[in-house]
């Protein structure tokens, strides 16, 4: 599975870091949503879903925590601890997100508006669309 974590430029100086997103420039989709996870609490594992449609990138703006990223035939393990990095998730991709530092603030910028219906929450039918998807051509087949 190709895994793209994205460099984003820091801008610092004497005062401090800054570091800015933006759309067709390190964001490449359109920003329809942002959200952000914090006050997780510990030991607790989140996730277990995949997307039909939506796409994201992840950044630890504070604090770290795992991602577990499945495409149905691989599954690799990505510490994200570092504020200038985007991980990219695309769509039909199973993650759960797990070791999260108390500290831990997760913003997710998002190419569609929340849809309750593009979520796979199921690992059985997740695995049924990615066959179903390979045999018509879809997901990368
Ligand atoms: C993902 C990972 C990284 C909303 O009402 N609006 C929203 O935009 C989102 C993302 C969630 N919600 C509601 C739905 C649930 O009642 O917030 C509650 C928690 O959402 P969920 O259980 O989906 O959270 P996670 O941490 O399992 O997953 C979230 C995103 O849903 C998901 O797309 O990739 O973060």
């Amino acid at each position: 599975m190709h895994i793209k974590l994205i460099p984003l430029q820091t801008h610092g100086d004497e005062r401090g870091a800054l570091i800015s997103l933006e759309e067709g420039k390190n964001i490449p989709f359109s920003i329809k949503r942002v959200y952000y996870l914090f006050k997780t609490k510990e030991g607790v594992r989140r996730g277990f879903h995949a997307h039909k449609v939506l796409k994201q990138i992840v950044v630890a703006v504070r604090g770290s925590c795992r991602f577990l990223l499945d495409d149905g035939c691989e599954k690799v393990d990505i510490l994200l601890d570092n504020p200038a990095q985007g991980l990219l998730i695309e769509s039909f991709i199973w993650r759960e997100m797990y070791e999260f530092t108390e500290d831990c603030v997760l913003m997710v910028l998002a190419d569609q508006i929340y849809d309750e219906s593009d979520y796979i929450r199921n690992y059985e039918v997740f695995l049924e669309n990615i066959g179903s998807a390979k045999n018509t051509g879809g997901a990368d087949a």
